[in-house]
């Protein structure tokens, strides 16, 4: 069992929940919540400014703040390389068949409080959640704490399929 925010109480049952690893996972951040995980990577002073520590802050400049960061699994104090959601189209053999289809992959943390979905826009402005997405496999990744999610689109690209279409992930946070 560990604690699911370093800060809460640990006199409260409802504060603890199955931890990562037998043990506990002491030091890691997978099921910590946000203010557990940003105590992990800033100091006390840092955490005393939002500018720097805060959900919406980007320290690193990368591009995600804090709380996009702590929900991909990134470090919020390195650039990263490769950017935690990625959409292409790729030519997959389903059933036999080779065809195109837009797949989307994204990083998660473990924390089976967080749900994560997927939602589809062709405007920017109008959102719906995505159906009809079929999770090629989760991978676990080699830190641990993290699963990457392969999604593609059910249907291949055909000459039906709108021009241009937009995909974010949104998560729910407990
Ligand atoms: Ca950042």
């Amino acid at each position: 069992m560990e604690l699911t925010d370093l800060a809460s109480d640990p006199g409260k049952a409802s504060n603890w929940q199955a931890s990562l690893a037998r043990d506990g996972s002491p030091g890691r951040q997978g099921g910590l919540a946000f203010t557990g995980w940003s105590a992990l990577h800033f100091s006390e002073l840092e955490l005393r400014d939002d500018a720097i520590s805060g959900k919406a802050a980007d320290g690193d400049g990368d591009g995600l703040t804090n709380i996009q960061e702590y929900l991909f699994g990134t470090h919020p104090r390195v650039t990263d390389e490769t950017p935690p959601l990625r959409v292409a189209i790729q030519p997959l053999d389903i059933d036999g068949t080779l065809a195109s289809y837009i797949t989307m992959s994204y990083s998660r943390v473990k924390d089976p409080s967080l749900v994560y979905g997927v939602e589809v826009s062709n405007d920017l402005i109008n959102w719906v959640q995505a159906e009809a997405l079929t999770l090629i496999e989760p991978i676990e990744n080699e830190d641990g704490r993290t699963r990457s999610i392969i999604l593609r689109a059910e249907e291949p690209l055909d000459a039906r399929s709108p021009d241009v279409m937009f995909y974010r992930v949104f998560a729910l946070l407990p």
